[in-house]
């Protein structure tokens, strides 16, 4: 049974995977750290800044862990607003992560992201192996820990394991600071307001998933037989694409007068712009399985019965 050490506990992922991964394994068998407090689980937690590698090496080995999730990591749109700052924090926080895994020998996974692609990445059906120039400094900082992991698999043996996660859509916890939010916001003002003003551009399409499917995929991809797993790390997985006015009419079959205009934000337009349309899933599918449970009608039934329930 796992012993797991996750960083990032309190962000858009973490959030809900240490409740996904107490449920599976034990709540005394994963622990939760944040550079914050806070109360959102019960269970083992610790205050850890992931640019401190002896305190993360220390609550890792003191846990008895046998994994660490690294999820502490800036989104793209914050990044772009402080790129030195994203630089120290994504690429110091992930080498003190991949430190921890090689001298406790620890299972290892972090996710990558749709940024990691660029303008002159294939948009359609983009495949697992192609070009990677992004030209965001959290594209820069996803494609350099790609490498890093792999290097750690080659180079010391750690059993390193990711994705690369796509938009991801969630009624428990606001994303912070990401290009692919206004697939979040969208669904908290349709039901406050019926009226959303999207920052990005009609025809900009993205991959998206439900945040339950991607908290399977980690569990799935950490569960898989090695032996299978020719990437390992960085595996494209995506659940559906679509542009706003797409995700605008869906909701618009459950809120009829729901409303959308466009005020479109040029910092995250031009990122959504260098990111793929849509990316090829074949690898994920063939090495441990991967399949996601949602589209979009499904997810939109969903987030709105859970956000309607959490107004209640
Ligand atoms: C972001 O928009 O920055 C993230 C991502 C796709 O990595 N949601």
């Amino acid at each position: 049974m796992k012993k797991i050490i996750v960083t990032g506990a309190l962000g858009q992922i973490g959030s809900e995977l240490v409740g996904t991964l107490r449920e599976k394994y034990g709540v005394d068998r994963v622990l939760a750290t944040d550079i914050r407090q806070g109360t959102e689980h019960s269970g083992p937690s610790a205050i850890l800044d992931v640019m401190d590698g002896k305190a993360m090496h220390d609550l890792a080995k003191d846990f008895g862990a046998d994994t660490i999730i690294h999820m502490a990591a800036l989104l793209s749109a914050t990044a772009e607003k402080n790129p030195l700052f994203a630089w120290n924090l994504n690429m110091g926080g992930l080498m003190n992560a991949l430190e921890v895994a090689r001298t406790l020998d620890l299972q290892f996974f972090t996710p990558s992201s749709i940024g990691a692609f660029g303008p002159d990445t294939p948009k359609n059906n983009t495949p697992q192996d192609t070009i990677q120039r992004p030209t965001t400094m959290y594209g820069v900082n996803k494609v350099a820990g790609e490498l890093l992991c792999d290097y750690y698999h080659q180079k010391y043996g750690v059993d390193t394991r990711g994705v690369r996660f796509p938009g991801l859509v969630s009624y428990v916890t606001p994303p912070g600071g990401g290009t692919t939010d206004y697939a979040v916001d969208i669904y908290y003002k349709a039901i406050a307001d019926g009226h959303y003003t999207s920052y990005i551009a009609q025809d900009t399409y993205m991959d998206m998933m439900y945040m339950p499917d991607a908290l399977q995929a980690i569990i799935d991809l950490m569960e898989a037989d090695s032996t299978r797993l020719v990437h390992r790390n960085a595996f494209n997985i995506t659940a559906m694409s679509f542009e706003p006015s797409q995700i605008a009419a869906e909701i618009r079959k459950h809120i009829p007068h729901f409303t959308m205009d466009y005020a479109v934000d040029p910092m995250r337009q031009a990122i959504a712009d260098s990111w793929p349309n849509r990316i090829d899933p074949t690898a994920a599918v063939q090495e441990w399985g991967f399949k996601a449970q949602y589209d979009l009608a499904k997810m939109t039934t969903d987030m709105l019965e859970k956000l309607q329930q959490k107004r209640i």
